[in-house]
């Protein structure tokens, strides 16, 4: 008789080791942003059927942008990584798909490799770290705000130290290169991209805040020359109008939509807020809302 217990939650070891066996099944992942348990029910449960082809979610993003957002506080690496880890194990206590964190810069080498366990041991399937050095702000300011990139031989270290401190094969640290973010061209990405692998990273995200594709497709076309296999990872915020499909064609193996949910509701709870507010009364605000009935059907178990 098998051992297996059949159960709707699943054991970290075998969620944290998903990714790796999703990335050898499908050519392209979807990951979402969720910055707590009901965006991430969200997520797993949305389903849509296109062209006869069901399409999900393949798991889950936790953000620094909307995990800092969500608390009120600013995109700047300030929150703790027990208040990161707490609400991926919030998140954990209701789901079942794989979770790629954002793990801003990796902090000091020996502070990364306690984090690294830290995350293998709830389950996380892969860090992406970015090579910026000193106050981390967010990519997508770009150089309108003081930022800069870390040493290639000093983020190749922390790489290193990383990929030393984990316990399984299963774990991931993906290198995050943000030489197209600080204007510094796809020849210095490239050059990069070869020294992290090097330096044992299981994969690449190229992050870019241009409207257009263009920097990330070429960069794409020549890393997949130097690199057939290694995962390629990337993040389309700025280049909205590009699809799923067009990024899976140029190569990539991940597309992460990294803080749309949050986005999105707040954008709701801005105008619901104002709108009981000005017409002093919720009547107005009901169709921007869940019915009643819904919200107390979301959650198993309410009844
Ligand atoms: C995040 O979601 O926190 C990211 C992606 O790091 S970005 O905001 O585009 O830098
Ligand atoms: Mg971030």
């Amino acid at each position: 008789m098998s051992r297996e217990i059949v159960s709707k939650f699943i054991s970290a070891d075998r969620r944290g080791a998903t990714l790796r066996n999703l990335l050898a099944e499908k050519r392209c992942l979807r990951f979402l942003e969720a910055h707590n348990p009901i965006s991430a029910i969200l997520a797993e449960n949305a389903s849509q059927t296109v062209g006869g082809q069901k399409r999900e979610y393949d798991g889950f993003w936790s953000s620094s942008l909307t995990d800092s957002t969500a608390r009120g506080k600013p995109d700047i690496e300030v929150l703790d990584i027990k208040d990161r880890l707490g609400n991926v194990n919030d998140i954990f206590e209701v789901t079942r798909k794989p979770l790629i964190m954002d793990g801003d810069t990796g902090g000091k080498p020996e502070h990364f490799a306690y984090d690294v366990r830290s995350l293998e041991r709830l389950g996380v399937s892969a860090v992406i770290i970015e090579d910026k050095t000193g106050l981390k702000k967010n990519s997508l300011f770009g150089n309108d705000v003081f930022q800069q990139q870390e040493s290639i031989e000093d983020f190749c270290n922390k790489i290193h130290i990383g990929k030393q401190a984990q316990i399984s094969t299963d774990f991931m640290i993906i290198a995050r290169i943000e030489s197209l973010i600080l204007d510094a061209g796809i020849d210095d990405a490239l050059t990069r991209a070869d020294a992290y692998v090097g330096a044992g990273a299981d994969g690449v995200m190229i992050h870019s805040r241009k409207e257009s594709p263009d920097e990330i497709f070429e960069f794409a076309k020549r890393f997949r020359q130097q690199h057939p296999t290694v995962p390629l990872v990337c993040v389309p915020t700025s280049y909205s109008s590009i699809s799923f499909e067009a990024l899976e064609a140029e190569g990539f193996n991940v597309v992460i939509y990294a803080n749309h949910m949050l986005r999105s509701a707040y954008m709701a709870m801005k105008t619901v807020a104002d709108s009981i507010l000005f017409s002093g009364r919720t009547l107005e605000v009901e169709p921007s809302c869940l019915s009643i009935k819904e919200i107390l059907e979301l959650i198993p178990g309410t009844k």
